[in-house]
């Protein structure tokens, strides 16, 4: 019998506080596709497919989702069987790549399995932490005024890292101003590949500024220009967008191309494989952490969730979701408190989705 007989979609958009800008993309609001799932018994899980809107991050957008959706993810699903969820990924394990679509269906299939077991999502995972080290992205500033201003508000929330996004002509100088203000404070830059290997010279100055790790300095597939450049500075290299499943990560380890991961669940394809890559890296001596992508409250449970593995050892990008929007579509939102977020202890996600806000709020549902 397959397991889910019932899938619906939401295409919703919710404005940011504040304009997000990175070396590849300025966004005043994200649009994100919400999955409900529900079986034959009437039991409901929720999912988030995180898409980043544009290719700009990685191919996939919004419309790429939904067309997977309708044409790949959602038939297989409903003739799938599976007992665990970590299984319900074999269901498109033919289909290359399109990995933000599945996490956001296998992830609700997590949240359905977990609430009808009465499990909590981070215990179902393996997580062990009552709550987890919560850190801040900040975006491209108009100003350095303006970024000092940003970062003063979240260290004295009490987050407790701050990256800052880079890009050629905001680097070395924005950082500078950071680090002489806050001499104490963990730092850390995220380039989203925005370098080429021919501006190295950047990183070189930037190795001076005791940062934590330095995310992402050129394009995805360059793997072997991370080694080299890995291989001459001391700041550890953090991988992103370079590692989008489990071969990449082997290939990442052996040749030395960086000594830290960012786990992104969108990324990777969803929580199983993100629960794979992270204890692949731990055993190679890498040291992981969670990202985002600026998740509504569904995904961003799940990432609290994943977050509260064992190996997760350096605080994440997964802060309150005030501090991109307003109104969240779960309940209660998620918040930190002295850079802390809980693990909470309910079944599935541990958050109520609000079901009419998420339908009234759709500017299109597709059901199955
Ligand atoms: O590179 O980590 C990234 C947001 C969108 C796309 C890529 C990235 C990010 C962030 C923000 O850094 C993470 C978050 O706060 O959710
Ligand atoms: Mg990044």
């Amino acid at each position: 019998m397959p397991k889910v007989s019932k899938i619906e979609v939401f295409r919703v958009s919710l404005p940011l506080v504040r304009v997000f800008e990175t070396s590849s993309h300025r966004k005043a609001y994200l649009e994100h596709i919400l999955v409900r799932v529900e079986d034959g018994d009437g039991a409901v899980g929720w999912g988030e497919i995180a898409s980043p809107s544009d290719p700009y991050y990685c191919p996939e957008t919004v419309e790429d989702c939904l067309l997977m959706v309708d044409r790949y993810l959602a038939p297989a699903l409903l003739s799938a069987d599976w007992a665990h969820p970590a299984d319900v990924g074999a269901a498109w394990a033919r289909i290359r790549g399109h990995e933000f679509a599945k996490a956001g269906v296998e992830m609700a299939c997590w949240d359905l399995w977990c609430r009808a077991t009465d499990l909590p999502l981070a215990r179902a995972l393996g997580g062990t932490r009552p709550e987890i080290e919560a850190g801040v992205s900040l975006g491209i500033e108009r100003t350095v005024d303006d970024l000092l201003a940003q970062v003063d508000r979240y260290a004295a929330e009490g987050y407790r890292r701050i990256k800052l996004k880079i890009a050629p002509g905001w680097d070395v100088e924005p950082v500078r101003a950071v680090r002489t203000a806050r001499p104490g404070l963990p730092l850390h830059v995220d380039a989203n590949g925005a370098y080429t290997e021919g501006q190295s010279a950047v990183f070189t100055e930037l190795d001076d500024f005791g940062l934590t790790m330095i995310e992402q300095p050129y394009a995805p597939g360059a793997l072997a220009a991370h080694a080299r450049l890995q291989a001459r500075i001391a700041t550890p290299l953090c991988l992103d967008e370079s590692v989008e499943d489990l071969d990449r990560l082997d290939t990442a380890i052996t040749l030395e191309a960086g000594r830290i991961l960012n786990i992104k669940v969108s990324r990777m394809g969803g929580l199983a494989p993100a629960r794979a890559a992270h204890d692949r890296a731990v055993a190679a001596g890498w040291q992981v952490w969670c990202g985002g992508m600026h998740e509504f409250g569904i995904g961003r449970a799940a990432n609290v969730a994943i977050a509260s593995l064992p190996g997760f050892t350096l605080p994440s990008d997964v802060s309150g979701s005030d501090k991109y929007y307003e109104r969240d579509v779960v309940e209660p939102p998620i918040r930190a408190a002295d850079g802390l977020v809980p693990v909470p202890p309910g079944p599935g996600l541990g958050h109520e989705v609000d079901e009419d806000l998420v339908r009234r709020l759709a500017s299109a549902v597709m059901a199955w």
